[in-house]
């Protein structure tokens, strides 16, 4: 059983019912139980310009699939909740990325853990402190919080107070 962090995003469609569909199709899920919930916090655009703002969250499950069982299974719920692979970065109305498992460290073409961006982008880093500030990085040994920290006192402005979905 390992705790994973499980990020959502999207900016198309109807986000938020979206988002709680998907975190229904989760729970329902064999082998895996959602522990918790970040709040959703409104976030402007990585990517190409142009685009409207993401709403972004994340939830803590415990699991017993595989890692790479436990992405197929969250790239099917993407499919089924309107998810359609153009460009990259592009607009999306749901996309979920496997942050971390624990301490695990994976490098494989299909899946990188913990998420090779993750520590450049508050709306990862935000949700992640909601659910467990003192996770830490089992490569940069930083927690969650000194992460979203460094972020803040390089000067990125701090997202605005999040929503509970
Ligand atoms: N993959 C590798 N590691 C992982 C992982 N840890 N979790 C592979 C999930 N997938 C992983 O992903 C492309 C491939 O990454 C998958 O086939 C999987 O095998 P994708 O979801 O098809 O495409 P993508 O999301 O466009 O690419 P990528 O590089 O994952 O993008 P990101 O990093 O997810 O960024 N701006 C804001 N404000 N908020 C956002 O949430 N998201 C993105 C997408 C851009 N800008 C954003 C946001
Ligand atoms: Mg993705």
């Amino acid at each position: 059983m390992k705790t994973a962090f499980i990020a959502f995003g999207g900016n198309l469609g109807d986000v938020i019912p979206n988002f709680r569909s998907a975190r229904n199709s989760i729970e329902q899920l064999t082998g895996i139980h959602v522990t918790s919930s970040s709040l959703l916090y409104r976030t402007p655009p990585l990517g190409p310009a142009g685009q409207p703002d993401y709403l972004n969250a994340m939830i803590a499950v415990e699991s017993e699939l595989q890692s790479l069982e436990l992405l197929t299974t969250l790239q099917g719920i993407e499919i089924q909740h309107g998810r359609i692979r153009s460009e990259h970065w592009g607009a999306r109305t749901l996309d979920l990325d496997i942050i971390a498992m624990g301490s695990l460290v994976i490098k494989h073409d299909r899946l990188n853990i913990p998420h090779p961006q993750m520590h450049h982008r508050q709306f990862v880093l935000r949700p992640l402190c909601d659910i467990e500030p003192n996770w830490q990085h089992p490569d940069l040994k930083q927690t969650a919080s000194q992460l979203l920290n460094a972020l803040l006192l390089a000067g990125e402005p701090i997202l605005p107070k999040g929503l509970v979905w």
